[in-house]
């Protein structure tokens, strides 16, 4: 097997060669041939300066998240970082692609960095849960100041070279061949000049105070409940008071706290539970991937008109239909407005808007649209309607073309059977709203052809999505878990909860919203039309029937300025205790006895209610892996990421519990609905989880 470090001498520079793909992460491996590369080049005489490079599609990605599972092994990342520091010859980091975690504290730790235009380089580690364990929280604010230093590390942003003032992260910013350039660069040090590059004594700071108190109020209180940005603040305090070895070696014992933690082992398998949903098992196609590149939207509501945001931000020229000219003109005006605010707020420029709008092309005629490479139908919520638009679709646009719909719940086969190309017919159901969301179903029919599938998952990729293979059922996976949520929501309604402790319990388990101010905001009476079109679904009057009640007397959520809340011009919620009243006298007539409930009660019931659909889900086979319910879990529904989804949350507890559990709750309430699979647990083994 090649060795994945190697070395070549070239003009008294020894090149040091990662080559570990895909991402160059650190491997006990590489970490070993690194620190043995460096050492030789001590003792080299031949050797006048180091260049560390990678192979590949980007420089070291960060540690190997795979190893932080099993015991440590030497050689350890801060002693290679040490290493480095502490080098009597120049070394020089020639960075390209992603410059993550470990790879960053290598390139901090080096005398030099020339960097290849459009590198990334940043501590993401509290995104895992983690602080940065191999001298980033003390070799980064020597350099950029203990602020910055602070902003980087706790929001995990990476900065994009080349980028002023953060420049001072890189010493060239090259366009051209990168190893020439840094070659070229090496050739110009000054040897002397090596060790004052480093800085070993702690960092002078004036203001500490007034930096970490906006540390609290603008960067921590966005990650509300995680653990590591907390630690990781804590440690890059200490290179104020400490020497670099003294800091670092503090910095390995927070590192190690963190990496132990409930809430970093949650966050590592989110990580790998999102790239596994990126990858489902998709049978053989010889057919190649259909290249998406003219994408058509059928309706310019506000669906469409953000689904086509989405696109346009991501390079795509879009084709925005709807036959009537006022709502293409609405539409097209939403999107204008909505770039221009983000111009305002400084999240885009002036140029990127007017290159986004140039990629848009609105239309009232479907001819318009005939080459196109994918439709999405993001039209009204009927099938009736769908199934005209489907037809008129494979009239127009030629054969090859995916036609994909945005339904939320309704039958995509059923959909599919008024098309010739039934094989070429797909859901693509983004979350609302679709330019801000990240996560996308891809929902594949009976007829879906394998290829169409793969290219779907390759078009969520160019569109910055994070995909989720799904089968056809009602609600597809996420909207049919979140049924169950909000059916216990409005079941604890009747049965004595306000809508403020049900939506407390939920925020404080961790969700980004409780479920009652979820529903006022999207509209009570979307689900209502929804249950009325599907009265199969079940004949229990319970079922929703406070949400019900508030459709009935004309309380729809925000838009009317009262649901389950009442609300003032700014939608700011209130409480209106008229409410209540209206559930009790609901609750007597049906004789459900109301009682009190502790917050916890209330989460466990609900994330109970998730978690029992979401093995049902398993069971018929709509998903393939619990993974894949997690990440839409944690990617369209606001699930805490540091509790890691509701399956992985399910499989701490332990399937035994969550068996007994279950059963309790069907005792308690006499709802079949409770019942669980009766081999929950040993069926979730055979399934790996
Ligand atoms: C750290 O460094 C701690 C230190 O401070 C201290 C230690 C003592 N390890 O995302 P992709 C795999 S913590 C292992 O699809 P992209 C990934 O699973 C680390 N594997 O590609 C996938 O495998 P597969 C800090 C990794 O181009 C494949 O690479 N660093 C790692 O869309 C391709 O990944 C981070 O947190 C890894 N570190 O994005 C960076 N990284 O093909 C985490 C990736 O089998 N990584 N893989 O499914 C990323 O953010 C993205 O992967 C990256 C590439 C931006 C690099």
């Amino acid at each position: 097997m090649p060795s994945l470090v190697s070395v070549a001498l070239q003009q008294q520079v020894a090149i040091i060669t990662v080559n570990n793909p895909p991402v160059n992460a650190l491997s006990t491996e590489v970490r070993a041939g690194l620190l043995n590369a460096i050492n030789d080049a001590q003792l080299n005489q031949q050797v006048a300066s180091i260049i560390i490079i990678c192979e590949g599609r980007t420089f070291i990605a960060g540690a190997d998240i795979k190893e932080f599972g099993h015991p440590p092994k030497a050689p350890h990342l801060p002693d290679l970082v040490l290493a480095i520091a502490y080098s009597v010859k120049p070394i020089i980091a020639a960075l390209h692609g992603t410059v993550l975690g470990g790879g960053c504290e290598i390139a901090l730790a080096c005398h030099y960095r020339v960097a290849l235009e459009g590198t990334k380089i940043g501590l993401p580690e509290v995104n895992l849960g983690l602080i940065p364990g191999a001298g980033g929280t003390q070799l980064l604010p020597r350099l950029v100041g203990v602020a910055k230093a602070i902003e980087m590390i706790v929001s995990a942003k990476p900065i994009i070279l080349p980028s002023t003032p953060d420049n001072i992260l890189v010493h060239e910013v090259t366009d051209i061949d990168l190893l020439h350039s840094t070659l070229k660069f090496a050739k110009n040090i000054k040897p002397a000049a090596v060790l004052v590059k480093r800085i070993f004594t702690p960092v002078l700071e004036d203001d500490l105070t007034a930096i970490e108190e906006y540390a609290h109020q603008h960067l921590i209180a966005k990650r509300k409940g995680e653990i590591a940005p907390l630690k990781a603040l804590s440690a890059i305090l200490l290179c104020t008071q400490l020497s670099l070895d003294e800091g670092m070696r503090k910095e390995r014992e927070i590192f190690i706290e963190c990496r132990n933690s409930a809430q970093s082992a949650a966050l590592r398998y989110a990580f790998f539970a999102e790239k596994k949903a990126e990858k489902p098992m998709i049978k053989n196609h010889s057919e190649s991937l259909k290249s998406i590149n003219k994408v058509a939207i059928i309706g310019a509501g506000t669906m469409g008109a953000s689904i086509a945001m989405c696109l346009i931000a991501s390079g795509l020229n879009v084709y925005l239909v709807e036959i009537n000219a006022e709502n293409l003109e609405r539409g097209t005006a939403y999107i204008s407005n909505a770039l221009s605010s983000s111009v305002k707020k400084g999240r885009i420029s002036e140029q990127e808007k007017t290159a986004q709008l140039s990629r848009l092309t609105p239309t009232t005629e479907f001819n318009d649209i005939a080459d196109a490479d994918l439709v999405v139908e993001a039209a009204f919520e009927s099938m009736s309607v769908k199934k005209e638009i489907f037809a008129k679709l494979d009239r127009t646009v030629t054969v090859d073309c995916i036609l994909a719909s945005n339904t939320s719940y309704l039958d995509i086969n059923e959909i599919a059977s008024v098309v010739n190309r039934k094989d070429r017919v797909i859901g693509l159901h983004f979350f609302s709203p679709a330019h801000i969301m990240k996560l996308l179903e891809i929902v594949e029919t009976k007829y879906t052809a394998p290829y169409v599938i793969a290219s779907a998952m390759a078009f969520a990729k160019k569109i910055n999505k994070q995909a989720a293979l799904v089968g056809v059922c009602y609600g597809f996976v996420g909207n049919r878990m979140y049924a169950s949520y909000g059916r216990e929501a409005n079941m604890l309604l009747l049965e004595g909860c306000s809508p403020e402790q049900i939506d407390r319990a939920m925020t404080t388990f961790g969700m980004a919203m409780g479920p009652l101010a979820v529903n006022d905001m999207s509209g009570i009476d979307i689900g209502y039309k929804a249950r009325k079109e599907n009265p199969q679904l079940t004949t229990d009057p319970t079922y929703f029937l406070p949400a019900n009640l508030m459709v009935e007397s004309d309380r729809l959520g925000q838009k009317t300025g009262a649901g389950f809340y009442l609300y003032d011009d700014k939608k700011r919620r209130i409480t209106d205790d008229h409410v209540l009243k209206i559930f009790k006298t609901a609750a007597q007539s049906l004789k459900i006895k109301q009682r009190t409930y502790t917050d916890q009660q209330i989460s466990e019931r609900l994330i109970l209610a998730i978690i029992n659909e979401g093995v049902t889900i398993l069971l018929e086979g709509i998903v393939d892996s619990a993974e894949t319910i997690d990440t839409i879990w944690l990617n369209g529904y606001g699930f805490p990421r540091y509790k890691g989804g509701p399956m992985f949350y399910a499989k701490k507890l332990g399937w035994d519990q969550v068996r007994e559990r279950l059963i309790a709750l069907h005792k308690e309430t006499e709802k079949d609905w409770w019942l669980p699979p009766y081999y929950i647990d040993s069926f979730m083994e055979r399934k790996g989880f």
